[in-house]
């Protein structure tokens, strides 16, 4: 198969490295810390790791506005503790992908600070400026900002400048194309260290219509419409592997990647020489919780997708990361009842789905959401700063933390829990974020030792996915399409053919697929014990892959 890639057929691991494990007590996960649970990492089977930024930075939005792209951030570690992890990972057969945020910068990097000194530094174009006397800048919306206003007057040079994110990640001037080569001259510093790849965060982004032109009415509605894919984006994105990738052997990712699938298409069709793999927002940004939009729109949009991408192109399949809720509370169910047979099917699910799996630390276990009770347990310049805005026009806060218990980033973002020791064995000292109490039952030493955990049956998973190639490559078939609580589906290569079956609800459900399972034979459950297929009916939660005689 020529298309065959080692990025398609591996499973991606997602560390957000502030709490995934502390080794100096100071509260904050680090690079040491991870070395010392590479280990563990290998076991899962997977076979190279996603690692949030690292650079220096200020911390504004945890890491994602740099301040030095060649420099490790002080909580992190040191450059040799990075040479170090780059070669205990290797040392393992795990490739490294680095997150590269070059959408905008940190405020507080020296570009920036030459920048804003004066109308006329040679890194005044390095950055977005809109000159006062020319009165307010046309309206331009910012994710971040308390008033949602993406710009921010500057009054050392009586300037405005752009941030579509927070004050403190000014948007980087993707026109200059003195810019452009900084940020190729980044790239090879690490490629040339060794490392696998690169996450291109908010990337979509980076391109704008330097006219600035009113926004049509109802943007908001959409705003990767308008915002995502400006006009030099592709020519930007080709350049890059002119320059950079196509000299490396590597991966790259697009986080986002337009507002529809032909959009995304354009970021990872071979033929244009861009990026290698894409993923899109809209089975994340769909709703709050899967009872709310329901499944049948659910499957709807991943199989739209798959559609677009059946000849070319490649997908990443996620349901977690660090910008989401954990997966089990928005798409399972995270009662203690079934939280472990749900994140069982919800593994079964990113596992078996065309594309390559990203898999977010801590859903191996099956960890929950947190829900804050107060404002002040979020450090989320993304949460604290919606509250703020809010305040100041009078909202309901009340009603905005009850959502936050669903949405928070934050509650993705606890840290990992190793044990049953103080802090669930990830700091000795004050953790950054609190810990979820339940530690005490959720751990990962304690499901160590049961043959029946979410996290044996995600590494049983895994190895399923890395030895069966129609998992990676197979033909995908949605079945039973308007059934509200079964996502039914097959995968073929080469004459085999694999049905899965999923119950998303926690009640006994039935299917009906049109094909015989008479003969076949059942690969894999999530429940124990024998399993009839006669009666078309899935137990709650319930998740079967079945190879089809
Ligand atoms: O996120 C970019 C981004 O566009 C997301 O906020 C997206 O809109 C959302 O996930 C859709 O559901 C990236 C990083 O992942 C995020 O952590 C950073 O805060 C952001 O860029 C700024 O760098």
């Amino acid at each position: 198969n020529a298309d065959a890639k080692w990025w398609k057929q591996a499973v991606v691991y997602q560390i957000y490295p502030r709490s995934f494990k502390d080794s100096d007590g100071d509260g904050v996960g680090d690079l040491k810390g991870i070395i010392s649970k590479l280990d563990y990492v290998k076991s899962l089977g997977i076979d190279a790791v996603w690692l949030n930024p690292i650079y220096t930075s200020p911390n504004d939005d945890n890491g994602y506005d740099i301040s030095d792209y060649r420099e490790i951030m002080k909580d992190f570690g040191t450059m040799e503790d990075f040479d170090l992890l780059l070669k205990e990972m290797h040392k393992r057969d795990i490739k490294l992908i680095m997150d590269l945020v070059v959408n905008h910068s940190s405020d507080e990097h020296e570009w920036f600070k030459q920048s804003r000194s004066s109308r006329d530094n040679k890194y005044r174009d390095y950055y977005h400026w809109w000159p006062a006397e020319k009165g307010k800048p046309p309206y331009r919306w910012s994710f971040f900002d308390v008033n949602s206003e993406a710009w921010k007057y500057d009054a050392q040079t009586n300037s405005y400048y752009l941030h579509y994110f927070s004050q403190k990640q000014p948007d980087l001037n993707w026109e200059n194309p003195k810019v452009r080569y900084e940020v190729y001259d980044i790239m090879r510093f690490w490629l040339d260290k060794g490392i696998d790849g690169f996450r291109m965060d908010a990337f979509q982004f980076a391109s704008k219509d330097t006219t600035w032109p009113e926004l049509p009415k109802g943007y908001e509605k959409n705003i990767i419409k308008y915002y995502g894919v400006g006009p030099h984006l592709h020519d930007y994105l080709q350049e890059m592997n002119r320059e950079v990738f196509s000299k490396y052997d590597i991966m790259t990712v697009a986080e986002g990647a337009g507002s529809s699938p032909e959009d995304a298409l354009l970021f990872v069709d071979p033929d244009r020489k861009e990026l290698n793999m894409a993923y899109h927002f809209e089975s994340v940004d769909i709703g709050k919780h899967l009872n709310d939009f329901g499944l049948v729109k659910y499957k709807d949009i991943f199989s739209r997708y798959d559609q677009t991408f059946k000849d070319k192109g490649w997908l990443s399949i996620f349901l977690g990361n660090h910008d989401q809720p954990r997966m089990v509370s928005k798409f399972g169910n995270d009662t203690p009842e079934f939280r472990a047979i749900s994140s069982k099917m919800l593994s079964t699910f990113i596992m078996t789905m065309r594309g390559t799996p990203y898999y977010y630390y801590g859903d191996e276990l099956g960890m929950i959401n947190i829900r804050f009770d107060s404002i002040e347990d979020y450090t989320d310049v993304d949460t604290r700063n919606k509250y703020i805005g809010l305040k100041n026009r009078g909202g309901d806060l009340q009603a905005f933390l009850e959502g936050q218990k669903q949405t928070s980033r934050e509650n993705g973002r606890t840290p990992f829990q190793w044990d049953t020791a103080q802090n669930a064995g990830f700091t000795t000292g004050t953790p950054w974020l609190k810990v979820n109490p339940n530690y005490e039952t959720i751990n990962a030493e304690v499901q160590e030792k049961d043959p029946n955990s979410v996290l044996n049956y995600f590494r049983k998973l895994v190895q399923l996915r890395k030895k069966e190639p129609t998992l990676v490559y197979g033909k995908y078939t949605l079945l039973d399409n308007e059934n509200p609580n079964v996502y039914a589906y097959t995968r073929e290569l080469d004459g085999k053919k694999l049905l899965i079956l999923l119950n998303f609800t926690d009640k006994n459900s039935t299917y009906n697929i049109g094909i015989s399972t008479a003969k076949s034979k059942i690969i894999l459950d999530n429940y124990t014990g024998i399993k009839k297929l006669e009666n078309n009916i899935l137990r709650p939660y319930e998740a079967i892959i079945i190879e089809l005689k």
